[in-house]
């Protein structure tokens, strides 16, 4: 892999992670001393994705904006990697009148045609919506590939079944992505199917799968190269399932105090330890380093101050752009 692509990889996963603790920040902020999930700035939940970043970085630097993504309840490290706006995202996430959903859908409700992505809280709901969106692209004749990504928990679900069998028989442009965290909410996967890895179940449907096993996003790149590439060149969809990490809690407040598996957790943490590669390899020094910190940073203190800054909907408008 060249030095350019290594380094895009790492400022991607830079930008996200900056992302992500900005917001748990800002979620927070006004909701001390005792948590309340209603108060705030982001009232509401609120899943982070940090230990996460390399799925997101690894898939989408295949992706131009003429791609689709459909992501999950946790969406913002997939929705920064494939280009959404993140004035407009962040707005949204505030519940403001410069979201991209004009503040109605929320955090776990991000959508933005202009780089095809969307998200749902409802889960394994976005593999359907990827189908339709792929179905378009082969009709038309574009090469466009569309990425439907869930958990590993929401892969237990009908629509997930019934979408890779007919995206196969098809031969829709999909590249799904499964982010294996090991938990679904406070249930481990073993609790919830015999199957220890999600990418034997793309036998069943005569489609290639692959499992990446370290979260290394060198590894997720190459791995999501060849499906990306498959999918262009009309052959069809492939699963990819990523052993990945939830460092946070299932959603912001979660205690987490049925999870014993966080030991050694530094040394798993993705970004540090693809940083140290990089350090090693002499492609990034202190300086380098601090300097894609410090543009990220700024990224994300200017569209924290946007959202910020932009109003509130009127409440006599709450029941207009909702199905009522
Ligand atoms: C259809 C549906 N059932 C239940 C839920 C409640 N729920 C929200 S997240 C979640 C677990 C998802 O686990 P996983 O798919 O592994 O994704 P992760 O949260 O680990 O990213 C559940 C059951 C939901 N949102 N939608």
């Amino acid at each position: 892999m060249d030095t350019a692509t290594r380094l895009d990889l790492y400022r991607t996963m830079m930008l996200i992670r900056t992302y992500e603790e900005a917001i748990l920040r800002e979620y927070h902020a006004d909701k001390k001393p005792v948590f309340d999930i209603g108060a705030g700035a982001i009232p509401g939940e609120m899943h982070l994705s940090a230990g996460q970043e390399p799925v997101a970085a690894g898939v989408c630097a295949h992706l131009t904006s003429s791609d689709a993504v459909t992501a999950t309840h946790r969406p913002h490290h997939f929705a920064i990697a494939h280009g959404v706006d993140m004035h407009r995202m962040t707005a949204e996430i505030f519940g403001r009148v410069d979201g991209l959903g004009k503040g109605r859908g929320g955090h776990m409700h991000l959508f933005d045609p202009d780089v095809h992505f969307s998200c749902s809280g409802i889960i394994a709901e976005g593999y359907p919506p990827a189908l339709g969106q792929a179905m378009a692209f082969q009709r038309r004749g574009t090469d466009a590939v569309a990425v439907a990504v869930t958990g590993e928990g929401a892969a237990n679900q009908g629509a997930f079944h019934e979408s890779l069998n007919l995206a196969a028989l098809w031969k829709l442009p999909v590249v799904f992505v499964i982010e294996d965290n090991e938990w679904g909410i406070s249930v481990p996967r073993s609790a919830s199917t015999c199957v220890t890895s999600n990418a034997d179940r793309a036998a069943g449907y005569g489609i290639p799968g692959t499992r990446v096993e370290d979260n290394s996003v060198e590894a997720v790149h190459h791995a999501a190269s060849e499906a990306v590439a498959r999918a262009r060149a009309g052959d069809g969809p492939s699963l990819l399932e990523v052993h990945t990490l939830r460092l946070w809690g299932h959603f912001e407040g979660d205690p987490q105090a049925y999870r014993h598996d966080l030991d050694g957790v530094p040394g798993r943490d993705p970004l540090p330890t693809y940083e140290q590669k990089l350090r090693d390899e002499g492609l990034l020094d202190e300086a380098a380093v601090k300097s894609v910190a410090a543009d990220a940073s700024e990224r994300v203190e200017d569209a924290i101050t946007f959202a910020r800054r932009s109003p509130l909907p009127d409440p006599k408008e709450a029941r207009d752009l909702v199905f009522a």
